[in-house]
């Protein structure tokens, strides 16, 4: 019994002493953090706009450039806008001669009040097609003469306010490089890229005009075949102006030495070079169920290296970088793959990353 009360009252005073260091500690340390400091994010000394010898893009909704947050956030670190999925041709192209402009006119306004530049995407792309091309009874020509008045008439509406197009998007399979059997290939033939090309620029000779798609990044057959294109198109005289690498890659893919040969190739074409809808997927494996600081880290160490790859290319190959979203939660990687993911430079309260870090200091 003794033994106990002893035992009872030294565990008491050792609870008070600790009570009294404790006091001491926070009375000295007013400012000490409660609470574990979350590494994974920081406050910036400097914008990505502000940084950039380049234009430095996101892609934008209508429905969120219309928020003050978004809008604030975009005129304080971005420089170029793409539109995620409002220029379309799904969005845009309501029937044969028949149009809806609201969202696009709603972000190229936004882009022109603002002094932003507006990059538009994209004239055509397969997986945008209008679900009523399925049931268009016109002939091939009719097809055609259809897809040359809806590339001139969206190129002549932006014209002087749209600086560049996607023309087009995603034209070759992966792993052959052969052309994708598309819609816009069975009716119109191989030739139908050289003359949405040829189209586009008669609407707006000085706009800039890009071939885009994913893959060139990893897959050798899908780079030389766009690769040759290129070269084809320019020994005929079509106005190509750019090539836009997606970039949707991950965090440990592909390597710095794929994406290196994969720049360098691109980069002999001599056509401006666009990383045109950059994001790191921080979680393909699926082994992550919250973002780690040690992701967090790769994270920051990966869009450093992709910014330093990129000004590797001569300044006037350097149209830019666009990241693809803003906030990881508004990601579409998310619906994608079904994996918790955080591929972008904010989160889901607009707190700055470390990846913004990486990304500024890479610049
Ligand atoms: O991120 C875009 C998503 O919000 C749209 O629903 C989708 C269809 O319009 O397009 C997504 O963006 C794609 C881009 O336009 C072309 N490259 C692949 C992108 C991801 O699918």
């Amino acid at each position: 019994m003794e033994k106990i009360q002893q035992r009872q009252s030294s565990g008491g005073a050792v609870r008070v002493a600790a009570l009294l260091s404790l006091m001491v500690l926070f009375a000295c340390k007013p400012e000490a953090p409660v609470g574990p400091e979350d590494k994974k994010i920081y406050t910036p000394v400097s914008t990505l706009r502000g940084e950039a010898p380049f234009p430095v893009g996101t892609a934008v909704q209508s429905g969120r450039i219309d928020q003050s947050s978004y809008a604030n956030l975009i005129n304080k670190e971005f420089s170029s806008i793409t539109a995620e999925y409002e220029m379309k041709q799904d969005v845009i192209h309501m029937g044969p001669g028949s149009y809806e402009w609201g969202s696009s006119d709603a972000i190229v306004d936004f882009g022109v009040k603002n002094s932003i530049r507006v990059h538009g995407h994209a004239l055509l792309w397969h997986s945008s097609a209008p679900a009523w091309f399925d049931t268009y009874s016109g002939d091939n020509a009719a097809f055609e003469q259809m897809m040359k008045t809806y590339i001139q008439t969206v190129v002549t509406r932006y014209k002087g306010k749209v600086a560049s197009w996607d023309v087009v998007n995603e034209a070759f399979e992966d792993g052959s490089g052969a052309y994708r059997n598309t819609i816009y290939y069975q009716k119109m033939g191989p030739d139908y890229i050289a003359k949405c090309f040829q189209w586009a620029h008669e609407a707006d000779p000085d706009a800039l005009l890009f071939y885009n798609d994913y893959g060139a990044e990893y897959d050798n057959s899908k780079r030389k075949a766009i690769v040759e294109m290129i070269e084809d198109l320019k020994a005929r005289g079509i106005p190509i102006h750019g090539f836009g690498f997606q970039m949707h890659i991950n965090y440990n893919w592909p390597s710095l030495s794929e994406l290196t040969k994969a720049l360098d190739a691109l980069k002999a074409t001599g056509l401006k070079i666009h990383f045109s809808e950059l994001d790191v997927r921080m979680n393909p494996a699926n082994d992550l169920t919250s973002f780690t600081e040690a992701r967090a880290l790769a994270q920051e160490e990966r869009y450093r290296e992709i910014v330093t790859l990129y000004k590797t290319l001569p300044a006037e190959q350097q149209f830019g970088i666009t990241l693809w979203g803003i906030k990881d939660n508004e990601s579409w990687l998310l619906n994608f793959w079904g994996n918790p993911e955080w591929p972008l430079l904010f989160d889901s309260d607009f707190r700055y990353k470390i990846a913004h870090r990486g990304m500024v200091e890479g610049l």
